[in-house]
């Protein structure tokens, strides 16, 4: 028993936003273990009509939920209307995706009966989410998993439980019981014991490579235990010739500096051919210089809001600062205009004549840029990181893109266009310390049912061809 206190606060005026005590986590794992085998025995058919329901309830109460994105994470209110379509959307997706990642697939037999793939949910799924999308990526896990027939305790991010209050309350309107879609509040402490407990059976994790390995070592003992890391990235963005540099500058600013930086598929490293450099940074520059930061709901709207909080806000300064004293050449400064609020102005920095680049995600608006002499040289740049979510090429022939994609090595690989804004259709994954397979999107349903090898027959039969004596 813990009766600890979760609080969020509005990233844009630091005002008190929600409280609640953390759950009890032997409690909350008994409820969705009693409820379960009464929820997986319900027709897919029931399931896929329930989450139809849910995603009708999101629609009805759309302007609530964008307004308390909005509130929560400090993003505009026009992306925070995105992400409330985006969860509407993966409804559909998710029965797409069911159907055809899982849909039952019959086996040659040589035996009269039939041989068929079929599959079976888990049981209990343990939804982690992030704050930087807090509806959209825990319901990317949370409907795929209760199409497949599991029951989910969903524990949203310190930072925005009352989106998730309210992302839940819908499911819960839409006639899926409180014990089979769960929210649940905790810290740290108690999301370790959920991820350890043993009546969780499985683990839908978004957020920090550190936090997904936390958890991964947690999970040593347990190596049957599924595990869904959809983690961060050092995402590379190449720019070889292209006479078109506003299209360039646009596309690099939509993968930068979206949601201020604040995405795992935002682009952190700007490689650059030589040839480019100075009419695209001069053109970055300006372009830059009109971007607005400001409150979520002000008029004109902003391009970016604040950051989370402001250990973000000062971690993202420290680490300008950080290049800065190492060698790193300013080309915007990154700026805090208020001490007390984590607005920060987006912060451009050369570091090619850096000796040593941490190889680690920063999560917000700080671009590095790392100019190359060719285009051998931007390949070999590209794949300097442990990460490996999202890469994308601007410019260039299809050769290029070709030779690009053969050898830089992401889950995600775009021409002319942003490392960002992946479709919810696509698999959703990269490689390293980005995550395991393809665990978030369109696969996600291969982390929500298991296949099971079934050769069935109406009466027994079976032969043993040596080794048996007449007697
Ligand atoms: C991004 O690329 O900005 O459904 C995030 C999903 C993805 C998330 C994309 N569309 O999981």
């Amino acid at each position: 028993m813990s009766d600890s206190v979760i609080v969020s606060y509005e990233p844009a005026t630091g005002a008190e936003l929600w409280r609640g005590k953390t759950g009890d986590v032997d409690e909350a794992v008994d409820r969705a273990r009693r409820a379960w085998p009464a929820w997986a025995a319900q027709p897919l058919a029931t399931r896929i009509e329930l989450v139809r329901r849910f995603a009708n309830e999101v629609r009805k109460d759309s302007d609530k939920l964008a307004e308390m994105i909005a509130r929560e994470t400090g993003k505009p209110l026009w992306e925070a209307r995105t992400e409330v379509e985006s969860v509407i959307a993966k409804v559909e997706i998710s029965v797409t995706a069911y159907a055809e990642r899982t849909g039952q697939k019959k086996l040659d037999s040589a035996l009269q009966g039939s041989s068929a793939v079929r599959h079976k949910p888990h049981g209990v799924m343990l939804v982690l989410g992030p704050y930087n999308f807090p509806a959209h990526l825990p319901n990317g896990h949370i409907v795929p998993a209760l199409i497949a027939g599991n029951c989910v305790i969903f524990k949203p991010s310190e930072k925005t439980p009352a989106t998730g209050e309210l992302l839940v309350a819908c499911f819960h309107r839409a006639g899926i019981s409180a014990a089979v879609i769960q929210m649940f509040v905790g810290g740290p402490e108690e999301g370790k014991q959920l991820v350890a407990h043993r009546g969780v059976d499985g683990i839908l994790f978004t957020g920090s490579a550190q936090a997904g390995i936390a958890i991964n070592k947690r999970l040593a003992n347990n190596p049957g235990k599924i595990l869904a890391l959809e983690m961060g990235g050092n995402n590379p963005l190449v720019v070889i010739d292209t006479p078109k540099v506003t299209d360039v500058v646009t596309l690099i600013i939509q993968s930068a500096f979206t949601s201020a930086g604040q995405r795992c598929t935002a682009a952190r490293r700007l490689i650059i051919k030589e040839s480019m450099y100075s009419p695209v940074i001069d053109e970055l520059k300006a372009m830059t210089s009109r971007i607005i930061v400001g409150e979520p709901f002000a008029d004109p709207a902003p391009f970016m809001g604040p950051v989370i909080d402001n250990d973000a806000a000062h971690q993202m300064i420290e680490s300008f600062l950080y290049f800065l004293s190492n060698g790193g050449k300013a080309i915007r400064h990154m700026t805090r205009p208020s001490d007390d609020l984590p607005f920060l102005t987006p912060g451009i920095i050369d570091t090619t004549d850096m000796a040593d680049r941490p190889d680690v995600e920063l999560f917000g608006p700080l671009l590095q840029v790392i100019k190359v002499k060719d285009f051998d040289a931007a390949i070999a740049e590209a794949n300097r990181t442990r990460f490996g979510l999202s890469a994308s090429l601007i410019g260039g022939t299809p050769q290029d893109y070709n030779r690009f994609w053969a050898n830089v090595r992401a889950g995600i690989i775009n021409w002319n266009r942003p490392t960002n804004g992946a479709s919810s259709k696509a698999p959703f994954g990269g490689l390293g310390l980005s995550g395991n397979h393809r665990p978030a999107a369109f696969y996600a349903a291969d982390y929500c049912a298991y296949p099971v090898a079934s050769t069935e027959l109406e009466q027994p039969r079976a032969t043993i061809g040596v080794g048996l004596s007449n007697g």
